[in-house]
């Protein structure tokens, strides 16, 4: 990454992050139906010193479509909560059974494991409730939700994750992997960048641009991931590494060797870029981050 697209990428992140942070806990419930401890929990998972890459990849689709970032904050906000909902959950021990995410102890080590359950729940509906209360033509809203509702859901993000639990099937190869990865990282990379468009009423080719960069980006993320898992260090990452080795999972750096896979990452955020080369104006937060995810550390 060039050191201007870098600095881009800071200014960026520390101008638009606390703002993202505000409108999460603006978005949690306060009214007296909502018991303490689950607040407390939600805001736990929601809150956490996390990355925001998605509400980012949110905003920044937005503007490059030549629309406004608060305008999309709702659909930004719905997104972070439904990836916070998912972290709580895959921690669970009856999914991955981790102490530490985010630097922290894991919600259902603070708060119980039903508390946990409950938190992820409650953030899921919090999403649909934040996309439909959002102030925007009402065929916009409906077309938010139904595009979170599908990636988030049993095709997408859940199946995903159901094919991780089940564990590879003898003979699974690169496509199975990618195939998972799609679904379980790639859905709500996806949505980020289509939920930005969708408010910013961009046109199809923006779309079509847009969708072609999410794929490369999200694989290549979870490329980074499975790397990091392998040679990163869990202090920066703030989470247990050689996870995926304990757990006999089927990996990029297992089946092609890191640096093949370090290559296929550097393929993806060079095809992540150009897709954006007939976009327009704009899109330099967004080549900004393609490049943070190749080079990421935590
Ligand atoms: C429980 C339905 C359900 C789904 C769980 C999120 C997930 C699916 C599994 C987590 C395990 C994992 C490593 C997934 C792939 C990559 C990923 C989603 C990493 C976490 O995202 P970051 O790095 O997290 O953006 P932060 O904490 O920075 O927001």
């Amino acid at each position: 990454m060039t050191e201007t697209l870098q600095d881009l990428l800071v200014h960026y992140t520390e101008r638009v992050r606390p703002r993202v942070d505000r409108a999460l806990e603006a978005a949690l419930p306060r009214g007296d139906g909502c018991p303490r401890r689950l607040r407390e929990a939600m805001h736990y998972g929601l809150l956490a010193p996390g990355k925001r890459l998605r509400p980012m990849l949110v905003l920044m689709a937005a503007e490059a479509c030549e629309g406004s970032s608060a305008q999309a904050m709702p659909a930004a906000c719905a997104v972070e909560m439904v990836h916070a909902y998912s972290l709580i959950h895959d921690d669970l021990p009856a999914m991955d059974d981790d102490d530490l995410r985010r630097g922290r102890p894991t919600c259902h080590k603070v708060f119980g494991e039903a508390m946990a359950i409950l938190a992820g729940d409650a953030l899921l509906t919090l999403a649909f409730q934040t996309l439909a209360a959002m102030d925007a033509p009402a065929a916009v809203v409906a077309s938010c939700c139904a595009a979170l509702a599908e990636a988030a859901g049993a095709e997408q993000l859940v199946g995903g994750q159901a094919d991780d639990v089940d564990g590879p099937r003898p003979g699974a190869d690169l496509a199975v992997l990618e195939a998972i990865h799609r679904r379980k990282t790639g859905s709500l990379f996806g949505v980020s960048l289509r939920l930005g468009a969708l408010v910013a009423k961009a046109k199809p080719s923006q779309h079509a641009a847009l969708a072609r960069y999410s794929r490369a980006v999200g694989l290549a993320f979870q490329i980074v991931d499975d790397l990091l898992d392998v040679e990163g260090a869990g202090e920066v990452l703030g989470k247990r590494v050689g996870k995926d080795v304990d757990h006999g999972k089927l990996t990029f750096p297992g089946v092609l060797g890191i640096d093949a896979s370090r290559a296929r990452a550097r393929r993806l955020v060079d095809e992540a870029r150009a897709a954006l080369a007939d976009f327009g104006p704009g899109t330099a937060p967004l080549e900004a981050l393609a490049g943070f995810v190749l080079e990421r550390n935590r």
